[in-house]
């Protein structure tokens, strides 16, 4: 197991610049901790072998039911008028038979890369808010093939980016993104898509860029990002420990007010979270310590384990913020984790130097990545079932794979200019701008313009009794 995602990501970026000889002492640390890790503990707990056994034979079971975010999309490109059928009193057969949903069965998120040579639809001098460490091209990246692609499903289209569509669709409404930097990576990929249309007023309550608050004045649609990258209470330690690194306090059981208790007002929200949980960590549970991760502290248990522990609760405990909102009447949409490209470890000079995307059967999920990718679409379902009788919506974005597929699209060492005086990890973990992030722009608006369909088709569902096997649901896919 390699510590690939292992990354600096921090509102301001600021962060991503770790000096010299921290870097050598978090070289000494991770080098000791996968030692004892690799040696010792692995071999007890499981062999990663033996998981992906285990995996597939669940899917083996679910192969016969498609998955349930399987449906059928337009394949038109006439601008869809949802409102007359947004409500949820309206019936499947005013749906089915609306001429905007042509009906093809297709998972949207099982595809291909294909050369899209009209792309990209900004750049960064007609986008001004893209973040220093993801504007590559002014930063010198040489190659620009990686913003020359887009997805393309098995079976069907999913539509490039209309922003005027989606400006339409989202008036009245507000929309927040949750998480960390790669959440905000992606919030800034939309404002740049949207520019073509309209750029947002700032109209942030707090000076902290962490978190900012958008409105589309046209169309009275607002958009704000909510700097939570663990999703639960966390807080970073002071470093009066043997080996001077930060880590971080995470309370895997206690909602993070900073976003909790401001998301209620909100039509969509999109959740994602993943590369903080590689770092030094120490988790807490019902006020007692569990154990760590990269700790090396005496008498505590230092595991992946306990990584994989804070992660699934940390998304139960946020699901379950959701799903205790009073007056929350919101779609949430889980963004899946989006994996990073290391071709090592990260801080030993590992980089992400591919210029071209896999083709989907030239990599697959594996380790670390799937483990977390498996876990948060198992909370999600678990999040879904618990909101359905509350009759809240809860919606997979399942983009890991079409992510996985792109290595070509992180800054890498173009994410800074090559003589600033420190020392800088390469960057495989963010997306250049424009690049592939933007097209989970593409997918976010295509679920958009599908919820009508995918509401009512969940209500068929529901009166068909078929709640009952939902937990089949749990593992949508095999990477
Ligand atoms: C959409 O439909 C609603 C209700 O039928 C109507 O009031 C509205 O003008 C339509 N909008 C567009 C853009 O066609
Ligand atoms: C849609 O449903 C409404 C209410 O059930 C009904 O009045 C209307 O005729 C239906 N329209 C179509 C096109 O089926
Ligand atoms: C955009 O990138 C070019 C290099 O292609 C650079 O010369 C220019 O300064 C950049 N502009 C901005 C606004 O970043
Ligand atoms: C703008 O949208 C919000 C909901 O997001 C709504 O409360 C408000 O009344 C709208 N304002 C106008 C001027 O339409
Ligand atoms: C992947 O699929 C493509 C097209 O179907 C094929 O040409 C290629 O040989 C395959 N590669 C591998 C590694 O199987
Ligand atoms: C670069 O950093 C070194 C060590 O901190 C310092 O001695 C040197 O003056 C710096 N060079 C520049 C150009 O800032
Ligand atoms: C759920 C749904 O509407 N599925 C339809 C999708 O399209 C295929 C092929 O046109 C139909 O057979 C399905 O019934």
């Amino acid at each position: 197991m390699k510590h690939q995602a292992v990354h600096e990501l921090t509102s301001n970026g600021k962060n991503q610049v770790l000096v010299q000889h921290k870097s050598l002492k978090l070289v000494l640390l991770f080098s000791l901790s996968t030692l004892v890790l690799v040696t010792v503990f692995i071999p007890i707990i499981f062999s990663s072998t033996s998981t992906t056994y285990y995996y597939s034979i669940l899917f083996q079971n679910i192969n016969s039911i498609p998955p349930s975010n399987s449906y059928n999309i337009t394949t038109t490109t006439t601008t869809t008028n949802l409102s007359s059928s947004s409500s949820s009193s309206s019936s499947t057969s005013n749906i089915s038979s609306s001429s905007t949903y042509k009906k093809k069965h297709c998972d949207i998120f099982t595809g291909d890369w294909v050369p899209n040579p009209e792309a990209p639809y900004y750049t960064n001098e007609t986008c001004w808010v893209i973040h220093e460490h993801q504007n590559c091209i002014k930063y010198g990246r040489p190659d620009t093939e990686f913003m020359k692609w887009r997805w393309k499903p098995d079976g069907c289209e999913l539509p490039i980016f209309d922003p005027a569509q989606f400006l339409e669709l989202v008036s009245g409404k507000s929309m927040a993104f949750v998480g960390d930097s790669v959440s905000r990576n992606q919030m800034q990929s939309l404002i740049c898509l949207l520019s073509r249309v309209e750029y947002p007023k700032d109209v942030s309550y707090t000076q902290d860029d962490r978190f900012k608050r958008y409105i589309y004045t046209t169309y009275n649609f607002t958009m704000a990002t909510f700097w939570t990258p663990y999703l639960v209470k966390s807080s970073e330690s002071d470093a009066n420990r043997p080996v001077d690194i930060g880590y971080y306090n995470l309370y895997v059981d206690e909602f993070d007010e900073a976003w909790t208790t401001q998301i209620e007002e909100f039509d969509y929200v999109i959740i994602s979270a993943g590369h903080w949980f590689f770092r030094p960590l120490v988790v807490y549970e019902k006020g007692q310590l569990v154990g760590c991760h990269y700790c090396l502290k005496d008498n505590v248990k230092d595991l992946d384990l306990v990584m994989y522990h804070g992660y699934r609760k940390a998304f139960r405990t946020a699901f379950k913020a959701i799903n205790s909102l009073k007056n929350y009447k919101g779609v949430t949409y889980l963004r899946t984790f989006a994996p990073s490209h290391f071709d090592g470890v990260w801080n030993r000079g590992a980089n992400c130097v591919r210029t071209k995307p896999f083709r989907s059967n030239e990599t697959h999920l594996e380790g670390q990545q799937l483990e977390f990718y498996l876990t948060q679409v198992q909370e999600f379902r678990e999040a879904e079932r618990e909101g359905r009788k509350k009759g809240l919506k809860f919606r997979l974005l399942d983009t890991t794979k079409a992510m996985l597929m792109r290595p070509d699209g992180h800054p890498s060492r173009y994410g800074h200019w090559p003589q600033q005086n420190v020392t800088l990890s390469n960057d495989c973990v963010h997306w250049c701008l424009p690049g592939p992030i933007d097209s989970l722009n593409d997918f976010l608006l295509e679920m958009l313009k599908n919820e009508p369909l995918i509401s009512a088709e969940e209500e068929e569902k529901k009166k068909m009794g078929y709640s009952n096997i939902d937990r089949k649901f749990f593992l949508v896919k095999k990477y």
